[in-house]
């Protein structure tokens, strides 16, 4: 597309908001096909998945007529400026677990940028995907802008990391997969990747916390990849919490994410499913012990107890791998010190949360864990507005806030001597 045909920014803008408004408008429609193809509760997508969807898209339309270059001050008599030019064709491969949140996050300042978007949804999980794509259609995203690729990764997810017509691909999913899309990148046409990858974040509890509270944010795991599945927590309250944590771990509902009394839905599919009860054998055969769940609940449908293990060890495979599911691993630890040093014992760095009221202990350690993303008294608190994404091996790039639309940018700088300057 030359700049010629291009739709103009402020146009961009205009219909991304019309699809933001028929993404509200379909929110019920949206929410049930995240339960029926993820598991993904019905309630919170109508009350939080679907109208942040919106949200999101909105933000990335007041962006997109805000994209500039800068002017230079060459170190000659030069007039000098960059110009900001769409990347072209973004490959998007996304994967299951948040269908919807993952979709327009990654699609919205593609197409703030001006770039056309291929997106192979995660086959677990393509409805709403597809559905989106019918909602772009009538918020009047021409054809060909958004295309929707249902598939598998081996095949149709490495057909676009290997396009050469693919300028730019952004995954989220795991870290095995994510490099093969750096290979595959690098043997085709060397386009820029990003990836965010999977994590084993921390959180990290002091002495100080309202244990109360602190249970709550803990409890805020699941197959997420920020999931705080490994919890450390200061020896003084350790004891009260784990009572605490117990108590409101069994009042948890598991079963149809359709009914409202449910707070924690199916696993995606028969492989999540084993792969999560294998892990809890992991943690029973190498000594840790069962505080709460640890079984299959019911025998239709990939439904797990929210499982607890407590006298973890940082080496046992519970508390390195990533398991993705509603399995937590409780550790104590002593002074500020170690907490970091247990934090930040992780081939991943993706989040971690600390749960103090002692500002210093919350800024001294903030800068000490290596996580792209830290939240203090607070979990998961992701927004349009602040970056997500990894350090280490849990990725690089960073979804959301402003900076997510450079990754569809090329940056071109242009340069013209002053009238008469010699150069
Ligand atoms: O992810 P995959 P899976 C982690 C989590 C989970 C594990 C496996 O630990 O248990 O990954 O999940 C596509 N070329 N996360 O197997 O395989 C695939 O079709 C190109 C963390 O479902 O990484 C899907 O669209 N694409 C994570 C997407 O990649 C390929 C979220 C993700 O699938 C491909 C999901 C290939 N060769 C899983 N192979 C997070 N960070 O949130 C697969 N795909």
């Amino acid at each position: 597309m030359t700049q010629s045909t291009a739709i103009q920014s402020q146009e961009r803008g205009r219909i991304l908001s019309k699809f933001a408004d028929l993404i509200e408008q379909h929110t019920e429609e949206l929410a049930a096909l995240d339960a029926l193809d993820a598991g993904r509760l019905f309630e919170w997508g109508k009350a939080v998945d679907i109208p942040s969807a919106a949200k999101t898209v909105r933000y990335y339309a007041g962006a997109a007529d805000k994209i500039h270059g800068q002017v230079l001050k060459m170190s000659r008599e030069f007039h000098a400026y960059t110009l900001l030019e769409p990347a072209g064709v973004v490959g998007h491969i996304i994967p299951w677990n948040f269908p919807t949140t993952v979709f327009v996050l990654k699609v919205s300042p593609s197409l703030a940028a001006g770039c056309t978007v291929v997106v192979k949804p995660a086959e677990q999980t393509p409805l709403s995907a597809l559905f989106y794509a019918h909602l772009a259609k009538q918020a009047g995203i021409p054809d060909g802008v958004i295309n929707v690729v249902t598939g598998f990764g081996p095949t149709a997810g490495a057909a676009i990391s290997s396009h050469m017509d693919v300028d730019v691909v952004s995954f989220t999913g795991s870290t095995e997969v994510g490099r093969k899309i750096m290979q595959a990148a690098a043997l085709s046409n060397l386009k820029p990747v990003s990836l965010e990858l999977g994590g084993k974040s921390p959180l990290l509890i002091f002495n100080d916390a309202d244990v109360d509270q602190a249970a709550d944010q803990a409890l805020l795991g699941g197959e997420v990849c920020a999931a705080s599945s490994r919890v450390f927590v200061q020896e003084g309250i350790y004891d009260e919490f784990v009572e605490k944590l117990a108590e409101k771990a069994k009042t948890w509902v598991v079963g149809d994410p359709f009914d409202p009394k449910t707070r924690l839905g199916p696993q995606v599919d028969k492989k999540q499913y084993d792969k999560i009860l294998s892990y809890i054998e992991d943690g029973k055969r190498e000594g840790a012990t069962l505080l709460t769940g640890g079984k299959p609940v019911g025998t239709k449908g990939y439904y797990i107890q929210p499982t607890i293990f407590t006298d973890v060890k940082e080496d046992m495979l519970i508390a390195k791998d990533e398991i993705f599911g509603p399995v937590m691993s409780l550790m104590k630890f002593k002074t500020i010190e170690e907490g970091i040093k247990c934090a930040n014992n992780t081939q991943y760095g993706l989040a971690a949360g600390i749960i103090t009221k002692n500002l210093d202990v919350a800024n001294t350690v903030s800068r000490s864990i290596r996580a792209g993303v830290i939240w203090v008294n607070c979990y998961f608190a992701v927004d349009d507005d602040c970056p997500f994404g990894g350090y280490k091996m849990s990725g690089f790039g960073r979804d959301l806030g402003l900076d997510a639309i450079h990754k569809y940018l090329l940056v071109k700088s242009v340069a013209t001597p002053l009238h008469n300057s010699p150069w």
